[in-house]
């Protein structure tokens, strides 16, 4: 079987013809993708490929340690066929017009009760808003993008150590696409560094060289615009200011340094899936390069554009399941890249990281009126849901207490607590 990564690779000036069934490299041939194609709705002109096929070059792909910006630096012109997209993933050209103007919070601003409102109002109808006057200097965020893109465009060989999708104890994983592969589903089209910052962070030695000194100031700014934010989060629910930090001790911060190099055929494929984070909730910065499509009321896709110098915030599964729906959690996606610039953002998931609790709906803004609509889960399901692949309100829907709830995971106590706390209001 040719292996068209490194056949690629190998190859300096890539003479493709794409005839449905050949594709020619100066050296050798790609055959991984002669193969006819075939996916249930896919329309006539796709080409036919089998499962186990695309199952053979999702592994190919993987074992070469490339990344998808290894494809594109060898000269693809056409994208290999496990990026393809199901067709109901595919960009609604419509979409692609539509912005979403989503809230801008001025955290500088000298009212707290104002900019609590404005955090409660965006965090309950959109799910996402942005920060400006937030207090993180340009030039940290500069630091940390220029940083994440210098790691993804070191020398293969170099980049290629870090090459991994299994947990690891250096708490540092670099991949190329998804976390999760499988010839199920499309693969998207980025790559991404992984480093845990907590609560048992990556030793400093783990973290790329070239990111170590960067990724490290971010976290500093993280953790404290992070707290700073939960604060005014549990205020907006009617509690007092340290109440969610004292629940979800939000220690557990991941960061994902996302790089997504030009895609050749962007309207195949997506930069990342759509899906919502299981965190509790994400602060992402992205350079001036767009891609970022959230879903509006559940239902339609718009393109949010960051003011620049602003940050992202969006609410994750957790918190909306620990609001008792008052937050919510937004599905968004990102666009394969059209550009010939890369897109790359830093996402910082805050999760909690008490091992001992359970986390469910709080008992102070349940009540027999509006009893809690979640179960309680543990940090081992919330890591076993993180471990796969990345979904739409996996854990949301899990704990959802509906008709399929089972009766082992009624929780009486909560029941109680839902009692206790109306009684007391
Ligand atoms: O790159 C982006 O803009 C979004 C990243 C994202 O959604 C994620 O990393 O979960």
């Amino acid at each position: 079987m040719g292996n068209f990564v490194l056949d690629a690779l190998r190859t300096s000036t890539l003479s493709i013809q794409t005839s449905f069934h050949e594709i020619k490299v100066s050296f050798g041939s790609i055959k991984s993708l002669l193969v006819p194609w075939t996916r249930s709705n896919s329309n006539n002109s796709s080409p036919v490929i089998s499962k186990t096929k695309l199952r053979e070059d999702i592994k190919e792909f993987d074992e070469s340690k490339v990344g998808v910006k290894g494809l594109v630096d060898a000269g693809i012109t056409s994208i290999p066929r496990i990026f393809y997209q199901p067709p109901e993933n595919l960009i609604d050209s419509r979409s692609l017009t539509r912005t979403l103007d989503i809230p801008v919070i001025d955290l500088a601003a000298s009212d707290r009760a104002i900019v609590v409102r404005q955090v409660q109002e965006a965090s309950s109808k959109f799910g996402f808003f942005q920060l400006i006057n937030h207090g993180i200097p340009l030039c940290r965020m500069d630091d940390v993008i220029l940083s994440i893109k210098a790691f993804n465009e070191l020398e293969t060989e170099l980049k290629s150590q870090y090459y991994s999708r299994e947990g690891n104890e250096k708490r540092v994983l670099y991949y190329g696409s998804s976390l999760h592969l499988n010839e199920l589903e499309g693969a998207s089209w980025n790559d991404t560094l992984l480093v845990a910052l907590g609560p048992e962070p990556a030793e400093s030695c783990y973290v790329p060289e070239v990111c170590r000194m960067a990724v490290a100031e971010w976290d500093e700014e993280m953790k404290k615009l992070g707290g700073a934010l939960l604060g005014l989060m549990s205020e907006g629910l009617g509690l007092k200011r340290e109440a969610l930090e004292e629940k979800l001790c939000m220690d557990a911060r991941i960061m994902a340094g996302n790089y997504y190099p030009h895609c050749p055929q962007p309207d195949l494929t997506l930069g990342l899936k759509s899906h919502t984070d299981p965190s509790i909730f994400t602060l992402l910065l992205s350079n001036h390069v767009p891609g970022l499509h959230v879903k509006v009321e559940g239902h339609e896709w718009a393109n949010l554009v960051a003011h620049p110098g602003a940050l992202v915030v969006n609410i994750g599964d957790v918190l909306q399941i620990i609001s008792n729906d008052k937050y919510r959690s937004v599905e968004h996606r990102v666009l394969a890249n059209s550009l010939q610039e890369p897109r790359i953002s830093v996402a910082v998931f805050f999760n909690p990281a008490n091992d001992a609790d359970t986390y469910g709906p709080l008992p102070e803004i349940t009540s027999l009126d509006e009893p809690a609509r979640y179960r309680d889960f543990d940090l081992l399901e919330l890591r076993q849901q993180m471990k796969k692949e990345v979904g739409v309100k996996s854990l949301i829907n899990n704990c959802r207490i509906g008709p399929n709830l089972k009766w082992r995971d009624w929780n009486p106590l909560r029941l109680l607590q839902s009692y206790v706390g109306s009684s007391q209001n």
